[in-house]
């Protein structure tokens, strides 16, 4: 892969995709015959690639803080960054505000470092730069024949030393993101969404005013989501299911992993998903929310826009009086 295209695997918008809309009773019938449904479907590949990436840091004129690929273009979350497992990457972190800040990452294998802590002296003073190194591998058997698991997860990165050497200011104004890292043959989305509860917002919004996210029918739709600051919260979906698992995917009918709609998250969690926008519920305005009443009436609520082929929404009206 290029770096035009990483770049756009890693901005997590629109990628191309086959179409993946099966009728019900064509499901149905691969299942009950052999695994050819999968045919249609893209897959990562095996990892093992290096590459490079630069990420500005920056002070937002709201008073937030942020990751982004390129000056000016900072944004809460930071890009979300997609490696496969085998693969490295170099992170070129280039700090354009006047404090210190660092980048930390959880889940992937590095060095101290790339730790990001003051403690091993990996941050970044302002105007400078520093080069992060993040590794991954895929799972395999150890010499002492016991099982090592690979990096693939839903995880995710963040500050560490702005505010207090907990990155606590860093992370309250905004310097978090995604990182998904993939096994090879991992069913790829058509779209990729970040949902972060930090303290009493999603990803810094102001509240009632969501993040929402929009897809047609049958798009297959990827969910991160990342939990930060100082309270537990129930994300809940309304409308879909998903596994408690790495991939939130089943396996097949034997897979024992829980079906949930909702979850408990805490502060650093992170897990991900995916649906099909709409499968067996159809088109809506489809809530998702912390599910804590008191966080959701706070305003921790947003909308999953599920359209119709034609583009309407059943019942759903944008800015109601
Ligand atoms: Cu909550």
């Amino acid at each position: 892969m290029d770096r035009r295209a990483f770049h756009r695997r890693v901005l997590g918008g629109a990628v191309a995709a086959t179409s993946l809309s099966l009728a019900p009773d064509a499901v149905a019938r691969a299942a009950s015959t052999a695994p050819a449904a999968a045919t249609s479907l893209r897959t990562a590949p095996a990892g093992g690639e290096v590459r490079h990436l630069t990420l500005y840091a920056e002070q937002l004129a709201d008073g937030r803080m942020g990751y982004g690929l390129a000056r000016g273009k900072a944004t809460v979350p930071g890009p979300l960054i997609e490696l496969n497992e085998g693969d490295t990457l170099h992170i070129e972190l280039v700090n354009t505000m006047d404090v210190a800040v660092s980048l930390h990452v959880h889940g992937l294998d590095y060095e101290i470092t790339s730790d990001g802590t003051r403690m091993s002296s990996s941050h970044v003073e302002p105007g400078g730069t520093r080069t992060y190194t993040w590794r991954t591998h895929a799972p395999g058997r150890r010499a002492d024949g016991t099982w090592r698991p690979g990096s693939a997860g839903y995880w995710h990165y963040h500050d560490h030393v702005v505010g207090t050497d907990h990155g606590t200011g860093g992370i309250r104004k905004g310097l978090y993101g995604p990182v998904i890292v993939r096994r090879k043959g991992d069913i790829l989305p058509d779209a990729t969404h970040t949902i972060v509860f930090n303290d009493m917002t999603v990803n810094n919004q102001e509240p009632h005013t969501g993040p929402d996210f929009e897809a047609t029918v049958g798009d297959r739709v990827e969910f991160v989501m990342i939990t930060h600051g100082e309270y537990y919260h129930t994300f809940h979906l309304h409308g879909h299911r998903w596994a408690d698992n790495r991939t939130g995917l089943l396996t097949g009918p034997d897979d024992p992993s829980r079906i949930i709609d909702t979850k408990i998250v805490g502060p650093a969690d992170s897990f991900g998903f995916q649906v099909l926008a709409g499968e067996g519920v159809g088109a809506g305005a489809w809530m998702y929310h912390c599910h804590v009443q008191s966080h959701a009436d706070m305003g921790m609520a947003g909308l999953f826009l599920v359209k119709k082929p034609d583009g309407t929404i059943p019942g759903y009206r944008p800015d109601p009086d």
